[in-house]
């Protein structure tokens, strides 16, 4: 764990500057939550106004429902003007990682985040402020020591947003979640407001999303500890996650991957509950020469791009892969919702 570098903070920032916030693609929960902090930190102790740029659709109901909720407003992404402003800072991602891709024109003044380092050689040598730390459960745990650091106090919006990153990248601190972690989930538990919380929460969901989960039952296939679930076309790289996590709960299977073709890569989640399993090796074998993954512990997730390969090339290269990973080449896949007493039709 360390702490962030305070005086190369405040030597990105001129008080009456104005920066351009961003995260990593399809933003989630914590880099939300980061995002709406890091406004109101600059905004209280530096007089720095900003703006955000989402990258990506939002598309699941929860992600959705926290950005609504808390009137999180973007700019579009060729709407910056480079001009205005003085530089970026980026959250809950790095300017290296393939999923990140800052508006191009400005410096990177700072990146605060809790992945591992995207490239020793490349990255955080550029901007001024680098505060990356693998041993944080969130960003917004970094955030919320940030704002103690420079003593600000939080309102109710930035409480619940950072609240809403906590709890969602440690899944209420089961998840990887240090003592900080939980110092900052238990304080801001307090601060945040409960009735949008719980409305992120357990949001409303259309139509289309059981649609797409019934899709999603309908191509589980199981390969012994293995649930293997290749969609098509999906809305969402969330969806794909959103189904790997939901089969990993099959009772008897330890091991869940999905797979969905979107904004032309093919996205791959592995999950799993096996206790001290890693998924990233398995993952990393799996998307091989051809794609690109990260994650740790319990989950990974990776894309290959759709170029000089079809949805249905890739599909059978995943299958191929992820059934000699868990050593089940020659078993026959059995449906995950087959009919035990269904009529056969003749
Ligand atoms: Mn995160």
């Amino acid at each position: 764990m360390t702490l962030p570098d305070l005086d190369s903070f405040r030597a990105c920032l001129q008080p009456g500057d104005r920066v351009v916030l961003c995260t990593h693609r399809h933003p989630d929960p914590d880099g939300l939550g980061a995002l709406v902090a890091l406004q109101h930190l600059l905004r209280e102790a530096f007089e720095v106004e900003s703006d955000l740029v989402l990258e990506g659709r939002i598309r699941r109901a929860e992600n959705i429902a926290m950005r609504e909720l808390l009137e999180i407003t973007a700019l579009p992404k060729g709407g910056v003007d480079p001009s205005r402003y003085t530089g970026i800072f980026v959250v809950d991602a790095q300017p290296g990682f393939t999923h990140t891709n800052p508006p191009g024109a400005l410096n990177v003044l700072g990146v605060i985040d809790h992945h591992e380092l995207a490239d020793e050689k490349s990255e955080c040598k550029a901007p001024s402020f680098c505060w990356v730390d693998p041993n944080y459960g969130a960003t917004s745990t970094m955030l919320y020591d940030l704002l103690r650091a420079f003593d600000v106090e939080l309102d109710i919006r930035a409480a619940t947003a950072l609240f809403c990153g906590v709890r969602y990248d440690t899944n209420d601190l089961a998840r990887d979640a240090t003592p900080q972690d939980a110092e900052a989930y238990f304080q801001l538990q307090k601060m945040a407001d409960r009735r949008l919380v719980a409305h992120i929460d357990q949001p409303e969901l259309s139509r289309g999303y059981f649609r797409e989960m019934a899709d999603a039952i309908e191509s589980c296939q199981c390969y012994g500890p293995l649930l293997l679930t290749l969609m098509g076309e999906v809305p969402s790289p969330e969806m794909v996650a959103e189904v790997a996590d939901w089969f990993v709960r099959l009772r008897g299977k330890q091991w869940s991957l999905a797979g969905g073709a979107c904004d032309n890569r093919y996205q791959v989640s592995v999950r799993t509950d096996m206790p001290g399993a890693d998924a990233y090796p398995a993952l990393r074998y799996i998307v091989g020469a051809e794609g690109s993954c990260g994650g740790h512990g319990r989950m990974a997730g990776g894309q290959i791009p759709l170029t000089g390969l079809s949805v249905e090339e890739v599909q059978a290269l995943v299958r191929r892969r992820a059934l000699e990973v868990f050593g089940e080449v020659d078993t026959e896949g059995e449906p995950l919702a087959r009919r035990e007493n269904r009529p056969q039709a003749s």
